[in-house]
């Protein structure tokens, strides 16, 4: 943190406040561990609240605290009383107002002060202190600079085991591009503060139920590859959903099975959402294939160089032909 920042922090912490904490809608394992963190950091001094845009996986309900989150979608009365109470809001994982969905004129509209700490490049400029730094691995990994430069001494297990899961989620468990020395010494830290480096792996990874894994059988068998391009893509239908009870979270890291075949260097995942009359895109790549441009520029998307996300309106059908399309072109125009 820049001395200037870390002394409005200070200054803005010298005193009891009402703190909100908000991830990105259907917010990830960084997301809420980034919010879970802060919560018992400033828990005993202050009145804490994480209020999430929506639901979020249950595989996440093990993070120590998350019985604690409130979802806006279902608890709007409770969570306008807490917004007309807050006095600091800190927004999580996210550099878009748009990001927080339906809380986003609520944050814009308080008179709290905004404090975002986020990993994901061009920020927007809504917060009145802004931490950004996409280099960073992990808006986790963020948050415990955060805290180190406020009070180290405060870190327990509760804090370190949120941490840990925001890190290894957003990391691929320390394979990534993104991680650094410093990240895995940030985890190693965190592994003297008691942090259960299987636990937290076999919570995150192996605690599914079993039509998720027939989900993710459809999923790799509607793979296809695109001639003479190190790119795959697959979806999953309506129907897929229907059939294996597909839940929030389901098809967390399936796209990311595209890129375990040799030579490929962009992989597509396609989800139909007939309820919300759209289809929802992940693009993941390596090498020097970035996605974040495409997925902007082609989908209305954006993120990570090599992780984005993207929506398209047409169907599932056309929103493939599409991508054909605009993947040869965007390739030749930018690779070739
Ligand atoms: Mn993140």
């Amino acid at each position: 943190m820049k001395d200037l920042t870390l002394k409005s922090v200070t200054k803005l912490f010298s005193e009891k406040r009402n703190i909100i904490f908000i991830p990105h809608s259907s917010p990830d394992a960084d997301a809420l561990g980034s919010c879970l963190a802060l919560y018992h950091f400033f828990n005993q001094e202050n009145e804490v609240n994480i209020i999430s845009p929506n639901e979020y996986t249950e595989i996440l309900n093990f993070l120590p605290g998350s019985e604690n989150i409130l979802n806006y979608e279902t608890d709007k009365e409770k969570c306008e009383n807490i917004f007309n109470k807050g006095n600091v809001i800190f927004t999580l994982d996210f550099n878009s107002l748009s990001r927080a969905r339906n809380l986003s004129s609520l944050i814009s509209k308080s008179s709290a002060t905004t404090i975002m700490i986020d990993h994901h490049e061009n920020p927007n400029n809504y917060a009145d202190i802004t931490i950004s730094n996409s280099r960073m691995s992990s808006t986790c990994e963020m948050v415990y600079d955060f805290i180190c430069s406020i009070d180290k001494s405060k870190i327990d297990n509760k804090i370190a085991t949120c941490i840990y899961t925001g890190i290894v989620a957003d990391t691929g468990s320390f394979r990534f591009p993104s991680t650094t020395s410093k990240t895995l010494k940030v985890g190693s830290e965190l592994i003297n503060h008691g942090v259960n480096v299987t636990e937290i792996f076999e919570k995150l990874h192996n605690n599914f139920q079993f039509k998720r894994l027939k989900l993710l059988g459809s999923a790799i068998n509607n793979f296809k590859k695109i001639e003479g391009l190190p790119v795959v893509y697959t979806s999953i239908t309506e129907n897929d959903q229907k059939v294996n009870d597909f839940k929030k979270g389901d098809s967390e890291g399936f796209v990311n099975f595209g890129l375990s075949v040799a030579d490929i260097l962009c992989s597509v995942l396609f989800i139909e959402k007939k309820d919300e009359g759209l289809i929802k895109i992940s693009f993941r790549s390596k090498g020097d294939f970035k996605v974040n441009i495409f997925a902007s520029k082609y989908f209305n998307g954006g993120g990570h160089e090599y992780a984005s996300g993207g929506i398209s309106k047409l169907s599932l059908q056309e929103t493939e032909e599409k991508f054909i399309i605009d993947i040869k072109k965007y390739i030749k125009e930018n690779y070739e």
